[in-house]
């Protein structure tokens, strides 16, 4: 970070680093930050070298893992290492929370490549994190997470953050560096586009189908890429919509899981001005008692997320 000195030149772009530091973030998580947007870089570069494929292996919750999720969950391991900041991590990829270093100050929950199976069809994909003080990851709130963060592949590589001061969206340059691109990023209390997932609820969960024809007739917009990450920056980069993802026979408890991917968002989403339910209860109250522990999710504009909360409930139609 450059001084007050005359010496310095005023820089002509943001780095995520002069600004992590700006917010007053400590050292220490700046650095594992820092380290993270790195372990990034590598993904990025991942994707558009390895030929995607099966690896032949099964992640924790049974799902067939692709080259690319097992490399980018390794490349991701490599560089938490590497920080000697992190007291444990607990990976989508991987059954159990690994413990590293307990002294260390932080914790590291991710999924390292969300949309894995949309590889091939060259969608946009990415990774998602939650940053805890401490070394347990068991028994905490998302609420208790100190940062979180995901970077979109796309056609542009980008990267949102919160320290808890306001969400911020950087964009990687071609020397490597991520640059801020947009602060304070803000969602308005009402949606104009929904990105509805397992949509297959709707044939045994009526309010669920309730909740789509008021949307058509609404004319309300579908944004629906089958990434969440993808899905749910389209809201907090329009500034608005809702991202479902409910229970039905299949999935009971919906599909996403709390701790990898619902904990962040609904931490960024939060930070942004939006909201994230389970249907009753904000997702950033919800007690972690497990890995793989699923939840029902409705994130978004905050009027929309109270409308679909009360018609799934069945309290109005
Ligand atoms: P993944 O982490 O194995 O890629 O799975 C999670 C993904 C989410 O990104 C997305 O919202 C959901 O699965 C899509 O499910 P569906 O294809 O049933 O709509
Ligand atoms: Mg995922």
């Amino acid at each position: 970070m450059p001084s007050n000195s005359p010496y310095c030149p005023i820089p002509s772009r943001i780095s995520l680093n002069a600004h992590l530091y700006r917010a007053e973030t400590s050292d220490d998580l700046r650095h594992l930050i820092n380290d993270v947007a790195r372990a990034a870089k590598y993904i990025q570069f991942a994707i558009r070298t390895t030929e995607a494929g099966l690896a032949g292996t099964k992640n924790q919750f049974g799902e067939d893992q692709v080259k690319l999720d097992v490399l980018s969950d390794e490349i991701i391991r490599q560089h938490l290492c590497e920080s000697q900041l992190v007291a444990s991590f607990s990976s989508e990829e991987m059954e159990d929370v690994i413990e590293l270093d307990p002294k260390a100050p932080y914790s590291v929950v991710y999924d390292p490549l969300d949309g894995s199976s949309l590889v091939d069809a060259n969608f946009a994909i990415g990774s998602i994190f939650g940053f805890y003080e401490g070394k347990e990851i068991i028994g905490r709130r998302p609420r208790e997470q100190v940062a979180a963060l995901y970077v979109l592949y796309g056609p542009r590589t980008l990267l949102v953050y919160s320290v808890g001061k306001g969400v911020h969206e950087f964009i990687l340059n071609d020397v490597g560096e991520f640059i801020l691109l947009r602060e304070n990023l803000g969602v308005a209390d009402k949606a104009k586009t929904f990105s509805p997932g397992n949509i297959g609820a709707v044939t045994d969960t009526a309010p669920y189908r309730n909740m789509l024809n008021l949307w058509l007739d609404e004319k309300m917009k579908l944004r629906y890429s089958g990434a969440m990450v993808a899905d749910i920056h389209h809201v907090i980069s329009k500034g608005q919509g809702i991202f479902t993802n409910v229970g039905g026979a299949k999935y009971p408890e919906g599909k996403l899981r709390l701790v990898f991917e619902c904990g962040p968002f609904a931490y960024l989403m939060e930070q942004a001005g939006g909201a994230a339910s389970d249907g009753k209860n904000s997702i950033l109250d919800v007690a972690i008692r497990d890995t793989d522990q699923r939840t029902p999710i409705i994130i978004g504009s905050k009027e929309e997320v109270k409308r679909v909360c009360d018609i799934l409930s069945g309290k109005t139609r």
